[in-house]
């Protein structure tokens, strides 16, 4: 240890490597004695309106790193920048610097990197990196959870924000007011330092909002208190730091609150283990804290540079399922929460309101297919021709999930086809199509179920009539779509949730699913579903009704492990075919 403190970073940025290149082959046995550990520098908001998160998060670090050789030096950053500035100046050259909350994060990057120390942020939602490819953060960014938050807060017409009065809280309310606009009817910072709040209460209470966004962490059950004493009976909303012990202490003011935060395994060890070591609930802030100290150690012993170490990586830990970015940063599910009889448990609602966006996104862009294809029809009198090429050419660029669009004549032989590149597919004869015979017999709009198109594939045809300037029946013009064209919307709508949406025809034909080589498998008669009897059980309890709930054994995402999974499912319709959606999430 002794011996370490006189190697300076300046003059070997990264000692231990340089000790295990150099002298490792040469005196191996001479090194493992030696075998000094690094010091890793932990920056936390002690002295602050966070106490608490700091002394958790030194827990949880200290759970991490003991019976290693690790040294750990934990600093006091106080509550503002300044504070963490002058942490930091107390550290003598460590090998590696951990930081919590936004601000010292901002102010620690170009600090840590112009010394050439590795950087790791926790419990820091919003930074600004005047250093690139240096800080690595363990906290998805406030932008990414506001994308999840926002789907349940555009529900409000009137929103309020109370918000602590620092780098999190202020910035924080500026990603809503940015997206919310005029619909944010006040907006106050308060100190976090104080419990005396009369003037924001007063000022909440004359905007008389529907909805409070609490941009807090420690004060959110007094706030809460506060505002019900009031007589305020608006929703209350949060975000991640907002899960603090004290709100299930003030239950009768909080019960209700709805908030975003990770969605992490609740099983994992490290929980169990942290309830019993220090009597308490370990939050996010523990979490994150323990896995940061846990993979900076292997980070340390692969000699890789620590930045590098991260970037691209995927993890699977106490945070559950995570990937670094270029950038540096964390990504991983996170959900709603609320208070529910005096616990922090998953949302009901957010199954239901998740399905029913995919189902409205689905028919929304069906439609807007549809209504291309209605628009042009004064250009499709006829089905070949430069008109007809050009009218079927406007509707590819109108329609971006869409692989071609063809005119097909009442013999069913593809007449013209957009893009040109497919031209080879006229004349094809596809007659015996269902949903071109029906539509030859109806001459109304038809969508296809499942088929394997001439093109090769599974597909999706969605048709409309087509009629010459008599109002005679001539044909129809056709809108191609592969499976992953579903894929695309739920991929929009279900972001960053820990759910899964899977579709099902009423015949047991998987048409979407996550998993590509399950599409187009039927439930009921393929192996892969052998021996998940009550699967199949569901999948025919869905076929018969347009919607309901269930539960079920399968496999996970990765089809590694089975897990029981809660259904919701409910149907889209379209032109009278009709596709069950459904909904998984394991408890
Ligand atoms: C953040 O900055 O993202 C935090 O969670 C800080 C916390 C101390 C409130
Ligand atoms: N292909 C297409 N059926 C096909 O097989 N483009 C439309 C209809």
């Amino acid at each position: 240890m002794t011996f370490k403190a006189s190697l300076k970073a300046d003059d070997i940025p990264t000692k231990r490597r340089f000790y295990v290149q150099v002298y490792g082959d040469v005196c191996p046995s001479v090194f493992a004695l030696l075998s000094f550990g690094e010091t890793v520098g932990v920056i936390l908001p002690y002295s602050s309106a966070f106490t608490k998160i700091a002394e958790e998060q030194e827990n949880a670090i200290r759970l991490a790193l003991e019976n290693t050789d690790i040294k750990l030096v934990f600093e006091d950053g106080g509550p503002e920048t300044e504070g963490t500035i002058a942490a930091w100046k107390r550290l003598d050259s460590p090998d590696a610097v951990i930081s919590c909350a936004s601000w010292a994060a901002t102010a620690l990057n170009p600090l840590t990197a112009e010394a050439n120390v590795p950087h790791i942020a926790i419990g820091s939602a919003i930074i600004d990196r005047k250093a690139e490819e240096h800080t690595v953060r363990f906290t998805l960014d406030a932008k990414m959870e506001e994308r999840q938050l926002h789907k349940y807060l555009r529900r409000f017409d009137r929103l309020a924000i109370l918000n602590m009065d620092n780098g999190y809280g202020n910035n924080w309310a500026d990603v809503i007011e940015g997206k919310f606009g005029e619909k944010v009817i006040v907006s106050r910072a308060y100190d976090p330092m104080q419990d005396d709040f009369s003037k924001e209460i007063k000022a909440m209470k004359e905007a008389d909002p529907d909805a409070i966004i609490l941009l807090s962490a420690g004060k959110a059950a007094l706030l809460a208190e506060l505002i019900r004493k009031a007589g305020i009976d608006a929703q209350l909303v949060g975000t991640r730091p907002i899960e603090r012990p004290e709100l299930l202490e003030k239950a009768e003011y909080t019960e209700g609150l709805v908030y975003t935060y990770p969605s992490f395994d609740n099983e994992h060890p490290f929980l169990a283990e942290y309830r019993q070591r220090f009597g308490a609930e370990p939050t996010i802030f523990a979490v994150e804290a323990y896995e940061a100290a846990l993979t900076l150690k292997e980070a340390m012993a692969s000699g890789e540079e620590i930045f590098e170490w991260y970037s691209g990586r995927r993890l699977k830990g106490a945070l559950g399922d995570i990937t670094f970015d270029e950038k540096g940063d964390a990504h991983y599910p996170y959900m709603y929460k609320e208070i529910r009889k005096g616990a922090f448990v998953p949302a009901l609602f957010q199954y239901d309101m998740l399905l029913e966006e995919t189902r409205e996104q689905i028919e929304a862009t069906f439609h807007s297919m549809h209504q291309s294809l209605e628009d042009m029809e004064e250009h499709l009198h006829a089905l070949r021709g430069d008109d007809v090429q050009k009218a079927i050419d406007n509707i590819m660029a109108d329609n971006p999930y869409v692989y071609d669009c063809v005119t097909i004549d009442t013999d069913g032989k593809i007449c013209a086809v957009s893009p040109a590149d497919y031209s080879h597919l006229i004349g094809e004869d596809i007659s015996s199509q269902p949903q071109i015979v029906k539509i030859h017999k109806t001459h109304k709009p038809v969508v296809s179920e499942a088929f394997k198109a001439v093109e090769g594939f599974w597909a999706f045809d969605l048709e409309h009539p087509l009629f010459d300037g008599d109002g005679n029946f001539v044909g129809s013009v056709s809108l191609l779509t592969k499976p992953d064209f579903f894929g695309q919307v739920i991929d929009g709508t279900v972001a960053n949730f820990p759910v899964e949406i899977w579709m099902m025809q009423t015949d047991g034909r998987i048409i979407y699913d996550v998993n590509d080589e399950e599409i187009g498998l039927n439930l009921w008669t393929s192996e892969m579903y052998d021996g998940f009897e009550n699967l199949r059980e569901v999948g025919h309890r869905m076929a018969g009704e347009r919607q309901g709930r269930d539960n079920y054994t399968f496999y996970d995402k990765e089809l590694a492990q089975e897990v029981s999974k809660e259904l919701h499912w409910t149907t889209v319709s379209l032109q009278g075919t009709e596709f069950r959606l459904a909904l998984a999430y394991v408890k």
